[in-house]
């Protein structure tokens, strides 16, 4: 395979550890805290989880680890999408585990959780891995969406596990994935002894707490999108014609937009948390843009730049409603939906199954987006963000409402608008040093709670503001990140998903300043990912990140 310049630079980058995995790792031993509890629900939950529930938080202290050098054999699972890093959590384990014993193997379950479930394995080497390391991308072996949850599926797995004769088995994945963990570790722990660890993934930012400061991935797509959001403001500028409405990825949470709005200062940008809190209707979130528009084009600016949250169109009450229904019918009623194949008949079907409201709303919606609504979900169940075209939905609300104001004299500019979606661009860079760096400590530290003996734990490295070496690696019993939830229809347990706080300092940073944005030309064009230079260009967080670190500081 031809390699690109970078692409060599990058292959031998050497990832920054924290300083207790930098030395021997006969040192490294395991020091266990108190009991813990999951943040709700906590009879159901220690019910589910009757071997792994409530185990304590794992930090790692010098002494004596009697165990770190058994061999071991591990199998590795990338789920869900694409995050920057993913390689880097593969090779940071992959050395690990050979630090602690040369004769320990790696087996990679390939194309996700179905790997395992069909016993699909690659055996990665130092060779195989070489070629990988600090690339974005989870083509080493590839990712899938399927979830593990029939009682064959389980069956297969534990089949699949002690076939291969694994001592552990590692998920790199998001919320849902890392439930997916905590589940398997639970049946696993009932039947044998196979640990099971999860690392925390995924671009959206939304897998977070106290103790997984950040899911990787979220640095450097955050950071790439700025790039181009960046770019694209400098046009906007340029040449004064555009309103650009750009979309970005990050699914029902809003932690991409607000970084990237916190980086690039554009006019609008729309808060889905927000969006629900006030339950804002979708007429009330064209007036806010449309201030912003009316507002330029009375200085003659008829440009601007709008973000919009991939899941913004969730959180609007009357959409949440009517999303919420269409779930529960599509679990209950499977079958016969998807028998019904014409979109009138569609139509008919749900006019006698939704609620009034909900119907009237599905009736006002462009076809395109009621056909979205009605599509599949994902095996999780969720509504597949991605491919709503929101930002085409608000340009047409926008331009409808500023003909109206036109009519009455109420506006007199110029409005032509453009939309981007910004999704797949990111998920896959370069991890920038910061991905890097977290990525391959993640996976090291995966390795010493396996040596270690764990199961049903998340690989958490926290202080991540500070530079790697001060960073603090450990293990997070996963229940203790979980809670019930409605999920197709019936109560399920699952990892809480962290969505933006309104009272968090990443989101008034924002609001203190956004009146300014949206009327004045503030824009700031963060460019590329520096990879090599100083620390202040090559290793900064991101402002989400400090700005969360500083105000659990000063707490
Ligand atoms: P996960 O990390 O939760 O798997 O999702 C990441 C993501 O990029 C979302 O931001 C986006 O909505 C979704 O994947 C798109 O899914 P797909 O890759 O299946 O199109």
């Amino acid at each position: 395979m031809e390699t690109s310049a970078l692409q060599q630079a990058r292959y031998a980058y050497k990832p920054k550890l924290p300083a207790i995995l930098s030395g021997d790792i006969q040192e490294v031993a395991l020091s266990l805290g108190e009991p813990t509890a999951s943040i709700a629900d906590h009879e159901a939950l220690g019910e589910l989880f009757k071997h792994t529930y409530g185990k304590p938080i794992a930090a790692f202290a010098g002494g004596k680890n009697e165990t770190i050098n058994r061999p071991l054999t591990v199998g590795v699972i990338l789920s869900g999408g694409q995050a920057p890093g993913g390689h880097n959590v593969i090779a940071g384990l992959y050395d690990g585990l050979k630090k602690g014993n040369s004769a320990s193997r790696l087996l990679g379950f390939k194309g996700g959780p179905s790997g395992l479930l069909e016993d699909k394995v690659l055996e990665l080497t130092g060779e195989i891995i070489g070629e990988y390391r600090n690339t974005g991308g989870f083509d080493i072996i590839g990712s899938g969406r399927t979830k593990i949850e029939t009682p064959d599926q389980f069956a297969l797995s534990l089949e699949t596990a002690k076939k291969r004769n694994l001592d552990a088995l590692v998920i790199i994945g998001g919320d849902d994935s890392n439930t997916n963990a905590a589940l398997l570790a639970e049946y696993f722990s009932a039947r044998g002894p196979v640990q099971v660890i999860g690392c925390p993934k995924t671009i959206d930012g939304d897998l977070k707490n106290e103790y997984i400061e950040a899911s990787f991935g979220f640095d450097t797509a955050a950071k790439t999108y700025s790039e181009l959001i960046g770019n694209i403001e400098r046009d906007a500028a340029s040449a004064r014609k555009y309103w650009h409405f750009i979309k970005l990825m990050g699914r029902a949470a809003s932690h991409i937009a607000l970084e990237c709005a916190l980086q690039c200062r554009p006019n609008v940008c729309l808060i889905s948390e927000e969006v629900e809190a006030k339950k804002l209707s979708l007429n009330e979130i064209v007036e806010e843009i449309c201030a912003s528009v009316i507002k330029r084009a009375a200085e003659n600016n008829n440009f601007g730049v709008v973000l919009i949250p991939e899941g913004l169109i969730e959180f609007v009450p009357e959409m949440k409603k009517l999303i919420k229904e269409l779930n529960d019918l599509m679990a209950a009623y499977a079958a016969e939906m998807t028998a019904i194949t014409g979109f009138i008949d569609q139509l008919h079907w749900l006019d006698r199954h939704l609620s009034g409201e909900s119907s009237s709303f599905f009736k006002t919606l462009p076809p395109e987006i009621a056909r979205e609504l009605l599509s599949d979900r994902d095996p999780h169940g969720n509504v597949q963000v991605s491919r709503i075209e929101t930002e085409k939905l608000l340009i047409g609300m926008v331009e409808k409402r500023l003909t109206e104001l036109k009519k009455v004299n109420a506006y007199t500019g110029r409005f032509s608008a453009l939309a981007h979606f910004f999704g797949y661009e990111g998920r896959c860079a370069f991890p920038s040093n910061f991905d890097a760096d977290y990525c391959y400590s993640l996976g090291f530290t995966a390795f010493v709670l396996i040596a270690s003996g764990l199961t049903g734990y998340i690989s958490s490295v926290r202080n991540l503001a500070a530079p790697a070496d001060q960073w603090v690696p450990g293990g997070i019993p996963l229940t203790m990140m979980m809670n019930m939830e409605r999920r197709h229809g019936s109560s399920k347990p699952v990892i809480r998903k962290a969505l933006v706080e309104l009272e968090g300092e990443p989101f008034k940073a924002f609001a203190s300043r956004r009146e300014t944005w949206a009327a004045t030309t503030s824009y700031q064009f963060p460019g590329a990912i520096q990879y090599y230079g100083p620390p202040e260009l090559c290793d900064q967080p991101t402002k989400t990140l400090k700005l969360e670190q500083q105000s659990r500081r000063t707490k």
